[in-house]
């Protein structure tokens, strides 16, 4: 009956590290698809940037941060109470999972190999959240 807050710390590290991927897009890794990530990371500034000016400010960020933050309780609280219970959280780990599966799972095989997990965890990190 409480609020997940590792789950919502996660976030935060997560989107903590997408905020530095933007700040420094210099250091982005050299993947295939390094090109793809560009353009939704300015799909993502131009979502934060609140009134368009073509930049992030702080409150713009935070604001843009509490958003999300704010989804993804939502997610977990399929009643809207304002609580995760167990329940709720393992229903979303379990949508969650099944949604990785039906989007990572190349070969088809029902499950995750080291690979598609890896493949996983890069798009993750690209959106900025858990999801
Ligand atoms: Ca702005
Ligand atoms: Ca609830
Ligand atoms: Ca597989």
């Amino acid at each position: 009956m409480r609020v997940d807050l590792g789950a919502l710390h996660r976030a935060t590290v997560l989107c903590s590290i997408f905020a530095l991927a933007i700040a420094a897009p210099a250091i982005a890794d050299e993947s295939e698809d390094s090109k793809k990530r560009g353009t939704r990371q300015t799909q993502g500034l131009e979502k934060a940037d609140a009134n368009g000016d073509g930049s992030v400010s702080e409150e713009e960020r935070e604001a843009a941060r509490s958003a999300r933050q704010e989804r993804h309780f939502k997610e977990f609280d399929t009643d809207g109470d304002g609580n995760i219970t167990a329940e709720e959280r393992t229903a979303a780990r379990e949508r969650h999972e099944a949604r990785q599966l039906k989007e990572f799972d190349v070969d088809q095989d029902g499950e995750l190999s080291p690979e598609e997990r890896q493949a996983a965890q890069r798009a993750r990190l690209r959106r900025g959240s858990f999801e």
